[in-house]
């Protein structure tokens, strides 16, 4: 790669640049980063930034408050004996290649159907030589594939890989679940570097690529995905979050020290429209990206939360735009989205500046009744924690709570709200890992490898940091980017999922979250989509109070937590009512539910079955 195609950074590209470098090294390196007075001019206003590390912020270790909920809950590392032996295999061969670092998202689904959580692990494979035109043969006997984990029942899993048809050789990214044909069984689509996939349910653990009839074509860089019935017709359709151009061929050369290569960040790259899929029935798509309004050239996006911000009863997304800003497009219920971002105030971080976005989610933190925004960001910068005023504004509250002390220096992917100590209250975890290995050299405050962070919600929109409390396995430093939850044993409270870059994958057992009580809702619609996505249910109950979630695909980084709906109860031994919202715009009311039990709701229909704890 020649010199003369070294990549200048202006003054957007010096923020995310200098914190890397230190400023001694900066001083040394102007000649190969800086391009002109703008830049010069960049590096006065960002060193206010290099300044100010923070006070307290070297979180992750900060401590558990004493009030942290049940006492003695932490997640125990089981992935050896559940017998998940995965490795992501990057594609690294020192070339420094943008997607090397960004890979790979993990699922929680139900594969074959039994009602227990599967695992998908997404897997990427040797990306092509430059100037070769087109991806390596598919290389044989070493093959580099996704693993299917089918689960037993007994806190173990088998890998039912090779044979179920999703054992197919691709530059994995992502992957994103829900049953677009409304058979009964989830389907998955996975976005590659190589082109992504869709994946028919064939029943039994079994699947068929279905992309090139479905009339699916992304070959972009896909990342993060989602189903979801945006025109509320009961078929689902899908969105798929696209990063920017690249290839092989146009690979640019970025350097820290000017000798020596590094990836380069976004900014030297153009951005990728994301794709909108309608879903026409017949198992076929229609490419609506345009039409719909959604297909921005210059986002940079890496993930995607579904939500209902206005409360119209019609799904609205979020985009995460790494560097650029983010999006969110409101329902206009006529086939198209309106982009209303920055009014909205998400497009940005606290100082107008577009930040580092990865993973999201969206939920009712507060018990607002309204779903508030979480976004993961890049080192130097907090997590968003953007709160929906109810006005169509969004205040990001991260800046003023523990959860922005705490998470400045680490750089979140997966991110989401869930509820592990089941106290009827929606607590934040996020996972974390740097892009850059050499990070920790420049920048010793910042880590390539990292724990995640754990924030307990206090109640009154008020977080502390748990995750030191959490064990000495939560705490181990790794190199995060998927994460997903769902009650992969069944014993009511949600278990952690997390792959690493060009490492393995963790599962991690919740231990204690239920000794507090619970309620699981399942939902299959009938007029709605068979998933019941978008079904918002709400529980009620003496102590823990009213909550409600909305069931939705995509969210966290490249990653889908299962489909049912978990909710803490705290010591409540029934819930008082239970509610769905269908997509359809059926409502239901289904009276006092007791706790404990993993409820199905059919559409029309009602509670058609209970299962208790191991069920
Ligand atoms: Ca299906
Ligand atoms: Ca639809
Ligand atoms: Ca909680
Ligand atoms: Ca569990």
């Amino acid at each position: 790669m020649s010199r003369a195609r070294v990549v200048r950074v202006g003054y957007r590209n010096l923020r995310r640049v200098l914190p890397v470098l230190g400023l001694a090294a900066v001083v040394g390196a102007l000649p190969v980063w800086l391009g002109g007075r703008t830049a010069l001019a960049g590096l006065a206003g960002t060193s206010a930034t290099l300044a100010t590390p923070v006070g307290g912020a070297s979180a992750p270790a900060a401590a558990a408050g004493a009030g942290a909920a049940a006492g003695g809950l932490h997640f125990t590392d089981v992935t050896a004996k559940a017998g998940i032996h995965f490795l992501h295999n990057s594609g690294r061969t020192g070339k420094k290649y943008l997607p090397e670092t960004l890979g790979p998202g993990c699922a929680f689904f139900d594969a074959d159907g039994d009602g227990w959580p599967d695992i998908l692990l997404i897997n990427g494979r040797e990306l092509p030589a430059a100037g070769k035109g087109g991806w390596p043969a598919a290389s044989g006997r070493h093959r580099s594939l996704p693993a299917l984990y089918l689960n037993n029942h007994d806190g173990t899993f088998r890998d039912a890989t090779v044979g179920s048809g999703l054992d197919v050789e691709m530059y994995g990214m992502g992957v994103a679940v829900g049953d677009y044909d409304n058979d009964g069984r989830d389907d998955v689509y996975v976005t590659a570097l190589d082109g992504d996939h869709l994946f028919h349910n064939e029943g039994g653990g079994h699947f068929r690529d279905v992309t090139r009839e479905a009339g699916i074509h992304n070959q972009s860089f896909g990342t993060s995905a989602a189903w979801v019935d945006y025109d509320r017709d009961g078929k689902l359709d899908l969105f798929v979050a696209n990063y920017v151009q690249w290839s092989v061929d146009k690979d640019l050369w970025c350097s820290l020290d000017g000798v020596a290569k590094s990836y380069c960040t976004p900014e030297s790259y153009k951005g990728a429209p994301s794709k909108l899929y309608h879903n026409l029935g017949n198992g076929k798509f229609e490419d609506v990206s345009h039409k719909a309004g959604i297909d921005d050239p210059t986002s940079k996006s890496l993930g995607v939360a579904v939500l209902d911000y206005d409360g119209d009863g019609w799904p609205d997304l979020f985009v995460a735009n790494d560097t650029q800003p983010n999006k969110l497009y409101r329902n206009q219920h006529d086939g198209t989205f309106a982009e209303v971002g920055l009014g909205a105030g998400v497009a940005f971080g606290e100082d107008g500046v577009a930040r580092g976005a990865m993973g999201v989610d969206a939920g009712d933190y507060d018990g607002s009744g309204r779903p508030h925004l979480l976004v993961g960001n890049f080192a130097n910068e907090m997590l968003g924690l953007y709160h929906n005023e109810g006005n169509g504004i969004f205040v990001d509250r991260a800046p003023s709570s523990a959860v922005g002390r705490a998470s400045l220096l680490t750089l979140t992917f997966g991110a989401f709200f869930f509820d592990y100590d089941l106290d009827g209250r929606l607590d934040i975890f996020a996972a974390n890992g740097h892009i850059e290995e050499e990070i920790g050299r420049v920048q010793p405050k910042v880590a390539y490898r990292e724990p995640p962070l754990l924030f307990r919600n206090l109640g009154g929109g008020r977080f502390e940091p748990v995750g030191a409390a959490m064990g000495a396995d939560f705490n181990r430093a790794i190199v995060a980017r998927g994460a997903a939850y769902a009650d992969f044993d069944h014993d009511g409270d949600l278990d952690l999922l997390i792959t690493t870059n060009g490492g393995p994958a963790y599962l991690f057992r919740n231990d204690g979250g239920n000794r507090n009580h619970w309620l699981r809702v399942r939902t299959v619609g009938t007029r709605s989509n068979r998933d019941g996505i978008g079904a918002v249910v709400r529980v009620a109950s003496a102590a823990a109070g009213k909550q409600w979630s909305m069931v939705r695909s995509g969210s966290s980084y490249c990653s889908q937590s299962e489909l049912t709906q978990t909710f803490g109860l705290g010591r409540d031994a029934e819930a008082t009512a239970l509610e769905v919202d269908w997509p359809s715009g059926a409502k239901q009311q289904l009276g006092r539910v007791a706790a404990n039990q993993t409820v199905t709701v059919v559409e029309d229909k009602g509670i058609v079955a209970r299962e208790g704890p191991g069920r």
